[in-house]
């Protein structure tokens, strides 16, 4: 299989995390490409229209994409288990919330690196770090036990935005007034899977 990526990219980094945990980075070439919104990589439009990273494609040719769909399949093939039947609504509710962080953290991102200095909306931005932060404060308060619990695709996902934040935020100090996920996160990132796929 491919894998179409960028280092950088929180979604691709879930996605590699999930190989590591689940044993499967050798079944995966990992395929980097130079890709932006403004242009888009050949290779990327090619596995998804939408012109987003990662895309998997499989053996047979067929492309997946995004993010969720990928890590899902991957688990289903690895019988991994990171998608329990018991807890699954909460396990996805987590997903959900770490995929919203990595939303605003991308786009925000995006907003300095690729629109000129009239173009961004500090309004805008701050906006989107005020969902950063309200999502943060919701995990440290009702989450935590979850976090503490076996590892799921909610734990892989939190782990992922995290460290973007870290990666691409660091000037904003998440950490300050979420204790419990700052210690959380500080044994996370220890992990093999995220130490081998830390973006340089
Ligand atoms: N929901 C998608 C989000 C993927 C995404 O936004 N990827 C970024 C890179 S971090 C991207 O390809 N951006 C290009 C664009 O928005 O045009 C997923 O989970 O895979």
């Amino acid at each position: 299989m491919k894998l179409i990526s960028s280092p950088a990219s929180p979604f691709v980094r879930k996605v590699r995390v999930v190989l590591h945990e689940t044993g499967q980075t050798a079944d995966v070439e990992i395929i980097n490409v130079t890709t932006t919104p403004f242009k888009v990589a050949d290779e990327v439009l090619g596995a998804n229209p939408t012109g987003r990273i990662p895309a998997l494609i499989r053996p047979d040719g067929v492309a997946l994409h995004d993010s969720r769909v990928i890590t899902r399949y991957l688990d289903a093939r690895a019988k991994a288990s990171l998608y329990p039947e018991a807890r699954i609504w909460e396990v996805l509710t987590l997903e959900s919330m770490a995929h919203s962080i990595m939303d605003s953290a991308v786009l925000t991102f995006y907003e300095g690196r690729f629109r000129t200095p009239e173009q961004q909306s500090p309004e805008w931005i701050d906006a989107q770090w005020g969902k950063i932060a309200g999502a943060l404060k919701v995990i440290n308060e009702r989450w935590m036990s979850h976090l503490a619990g076996p590892m799921d695709i909610g734990h892989i996902s939190i782990g992922c935005a995290l460290a973007y934040l870290d990666f691409r935020h660091d000037a904003r100090n998440w950490r300050q007034g979420v204790d419990g996920l700052a210690e959380w996160y500080e044994n996370f990132k220890e992990r093999d899977s995220m130490k081998t796929t830390t973006p340089e």
